[in-house]
């Protein structure tokens, strides 16, 4: 808490979801006084969401965990006992129990979750390498795979790495598709540009076009100039059609990257099955809509096709996202102004780099189910499995940080079985959730607003080149990610010592090394021991921060480049650095061996096989689909204890296409039971006809109210958990992501 004379105004990135929002903070007496939108950020120039002015909530919740809990048995209801105790003891219990683990059951039984706030913290991103490589186990998780994973996979294949991935360029398209996705409510994913709204009505007012393609008459669809209805899960159909239609109609124009590509002649073999006759059958979508639409990506001089969730989260999620970028190659909008751009951030997440292998999954594969890895990682639906079955590499510990999985992840009720039954159990977290309520010690990082904030990760998804440094806001005696990361670490790698400091130290030194030796980097051949004594920051993130940028493509290269970027030039330039429209960056941000794009480097050509059978499969399976959707006021499953946020009413609904409750029995306010392979759900329904008939919809996150869970008002608002439905066993093969959106599924009045 601040003094009495604490009035001030401060400014800083909302760090909730991917838009990256500035916030203009009055503090009065002490205390946050009102959060609205920073007219002067120079990216969001005064937008905001409800639960950006919620950090304040987030903030004051009584419920947010001030220090370290260990459990301490359970009563006799069987819930968790938790007691506060302070760090230094916290951090002796995992000490204490790692080793015990490993003592009686080796490295190997040790697993990691990493959730999705994780993207969103300074700390984690600066940090995360020190833990991850001393922890160095095979069973990572994460949050991706039911997520973007197919988006690193495509990119992988095409761009020669995982995480180089194009945004379209709204701002300058004169047509924007966007399938599977409803920026009205999230604000937008793998495209960081605050104020969406404002960004998809400008392409309207410039004379240009919005089309959504989605299920749902969504928000984002009502705004739009088009909706396109299609069924789930259908995706790459009506892309691989239109791919066809351009070929089959000659109007391929791949421009200035044709030089660049390998395997467009076979791309018209490949695609020859999908003709927009056969994919309207299979996608609800009618020929004609198939041909315009292709016709239009065609005639228009720019235009940007965006999938997210609804594309990447189905069966085949990897190849849908590789045939949005087909689509970009073959209308000549890949690498272009308007079409889809690479960003170039002042922390490249990405660099180019002079050696390359080819990319690579599959590397190990999970222990029970014989998944490949992606990324590092193994699907997160196999989790369970890796937990539950017993065998040599059985999972007896797992660390989570910044994670609910018991929610947001495939067949909650055996994830919440899975975490009841480890050994021991780490997280690192700021509730007592579902997830964490099974952790033997949770360690509490501040809030946001305790917190400095530079967004790497989105930065690089970003539809501008940006650069804002959030200082932290209010004091705290709870360390940060950073901090907490590095005492892990060292306890991981069995250093007695508990200074983070030390961590920080290295961190810094090792990347200013690699810049020294790095043949072209704006520091080569300077001392790194020298350039460690300039860096600057309050913490440990912003230190490894300063080394990052000043060594970035924009930095001040310690001093060679006296106008460039340092974090000291962030912190006077509160409202942000704009750092211009995206550019063209190929070849050079190519990472593949020869500098080159082969469209066939990955396995895409058996996946196309492999849909056109699945596909007739889906035509006369007659079942309800099952997908997800989101709500402006909340956040996958953590912001539910902010009563502003959760009041209302209640919106963990099935949402039901009147022509199917008629047939079905039910009725609007009434109440049905959804049933799936893998388990079943009694729902509150909303009759409504902007979901389309054979599809039902349930939002994610909810289920709240565990015995053992500090989330007073999460718990009064519960909802159900509609991942008690997920089937753990339905993925994306190339990218072991799970099949959140299509699942097939029994509705009857419950
Ligand atoms: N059916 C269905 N399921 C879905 C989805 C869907 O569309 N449909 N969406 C999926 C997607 S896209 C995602 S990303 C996942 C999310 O999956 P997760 O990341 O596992 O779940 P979250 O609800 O985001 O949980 C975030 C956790 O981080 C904690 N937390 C919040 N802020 C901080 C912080 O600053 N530091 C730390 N250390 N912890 C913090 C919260 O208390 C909470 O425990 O859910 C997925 N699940
Ligand atoms: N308010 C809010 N904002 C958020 C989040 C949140 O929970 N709440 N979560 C954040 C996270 S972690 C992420 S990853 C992003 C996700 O951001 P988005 O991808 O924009 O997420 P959704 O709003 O779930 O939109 C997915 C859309 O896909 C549609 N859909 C479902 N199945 C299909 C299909 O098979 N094909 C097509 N074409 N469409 C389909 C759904 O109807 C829905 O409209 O949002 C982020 N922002
Ligand atoms: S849109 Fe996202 S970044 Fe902007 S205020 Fe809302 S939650 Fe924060
Ligand atoms: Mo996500």
């Amino acid at each position: 808490m601040g003094t009495m004379s604490d009035d001030r105004t401060v400014f800083r990135t909302c760090p909730l979801c991917e838009a990256t929002c500035g916030l203009q903070i009055e503090i009065k007496d002490g205390a946050v006084k009102r959060i609205r939108g920073d007219q002067d950020d120079v990216f969001s120039t005064g937008f905001i969401c409800p639960k950006g002015s919620t950090l304040t909530q987030l903030y004051e919740d009584p419920d947010r965990l001030r220090k370290p809990v260990v459990r301490r048995g359970f009563d006799a209801d069987g819930a968790p006992i938790f007691v506060e105790v302070e760090w230094d003891e916290a951090f002796a219990v995992v000490a204490e129990k790692l080793a015990a683990v490993r003592a009686s059951h080796g490295n190997d039984a040790v697993g990691v979750y990493l959730g999705n706030p994780n993207a969103h913290n300074l700390g984690w991103n600066t940090h995360s390498r020190a833990f991850l490589k001393s922890i160095s186990t095979r069973s990572m998780f994460s949050a991706s795979t039911v997520d973007q994973m197919p988006r690193h996979v495509a990119s992988g294949y095409l761009y020669g790495n995982g995480l180089r991935m194009p945004v379209p360029d709204m701002d300058r398209t004169d047509l924007l598709v966007l399938l599977g996705t409803n920026p009205f409510v999230s604000n937008g994913s793998i495209c960081t540009a605050p104020g969406y709204p404002d960004r998809i009505e400008a392409v309207s007012e410039r004379g240009g076009r919005v089309i959504v393609i989605d299920p749902v008459r969504t928000r984002t669809a009502e705004a739009a100039d088009q909706h396109i209805r299609i069924r789930p899960g259908t995706d790459a159909v009506l892309l691989a059609a239109i791919a066809h239609h351009l070929i089959a109609t000659d109007q391929v124009s791949v421009g200035r990257v044709a030089a660049l590509i390998d395997g467009l002649d076979e791309l018209r073999v490949a695609v020859e099955p999908f003709s927009p006759d056969d994919a309207a059958a299979i996608t609800g979508i009618d020929a004609e809509t198939i041909r315009a639409l292709a016709d239009e990506l065609a005639a228009a001089s720019t235009a940007a096709v965006h999938g997210r969730i609804g594309t990447t989260t189905v069966e085949f999620g990897t190849l849908t996202t590789w045939l949005i970028d087909i689509i970009a190659i073959l209308t000549g909008n890949l690498d272009q102004p308007g079409g889809s751009m690479f960003p170039h951030s002042a922390v490249e997440r990405v660099r180019p780099s002079r050696s390359s292998r080819p990319y690579r999954v599959g590397r190990w594969s999970s222990r029970v189910n014989g998944n490949p890895e992606v990324q590092g990682e193994l699907p997160v639906g196999d989790l369970p499995d890796e937990i539950l079955e017993s065998g040599d590499g059985q999972l007896k510990m797992m660390f989570t940080v910044a994670g609910n999985p018991v929610l947001s992840c495939p067949d909650g009720d055996r994830m919440d079985e899975a975490f009841a039954s480890l050994e021991a159990m780490v997280s690192v977290d700021i509730y007592l959730n579902e997830t964490t309520r099974h952790a033997d010690v949770i360690l509490p990082p501040g809030s946001p607003l305790e917190k400095d904030h530079f967004d790497i990760g989105f930065y690089n998804l970003s539809i501008r080149n940006i650069a804002n440094f959030s200082p932290v806001v209010f004091e705290t005696d709870q360390p940060g990610e950073d901090d907490i990361i590095a005492r892990l670490s060292m306890i991981v790698m069995g250093v007695g010592d508990d200074d983070p400091n030390i961590v920080h130290d290295q961190l810094v030194g090792q990347i200013l090394g690699n810049e020294a030796r790095t043949e072209g980097s704006p520091v080569e051949g300077r001392d790194a021991d020298e350039l460690s004594a300039m860096v600057t920051g309050e913490s440990g993130a912003e230190r490894v921060l300063d080394a990052l940028i000043r060594t970035g493509p924009y930095g001040d290269a310690f001093g060679t480049n006296p106008d460039g970027l340092s974090v000291e030039k962030l912190r006077e330039n509160p409202h942000g650095i704009d750092l211009g429209p995206l550019k063209p960056r190929l070849p050079a941000a190519l990472d593949t061996e020869d500098k080159r794009i082969d469209l066939w480097a990955g396995p895409f050509l058996d996946e196309l096989i492999r849909l056109q059978a699945r596909a007739v499969e889906w035509l006369d399976d007659g079942r309800l689909r099952l997908i997800g959707r989101r709500h402006l006021r909340s956040n996958n499953s953590w912001m539910h204890n902010v009563h502003v946020l959760v009041k209302g009413r209640p919106r963990c609904t099935l949402q039901v296409n009147p022509a199917d409750a008629a047939e079905l029995g039910i009725r609007n306010g009434g109440r049905a039971a959804i049933t799936s392979r893998v388990g079943q759900l009694t729902v509150d329904v909303e009759v409504t006809d902007i979901v389309m008939p054979g599809v039902v919809s349930l939002p994610h996150g909810w289920g709240h109210g565990q015995a053992g869970t500090r989330m007073e008002v999460a718990a009064a608002n519960a909802g159900v958990n509609s991942n008690v439905l997920t089937d753990p066993s339905a993925l994306d093969p190339l990218s072991g992501t799970s099949v959140l959106n299509g699942i097939p599924v029994d509705v009857a009045p419950g």
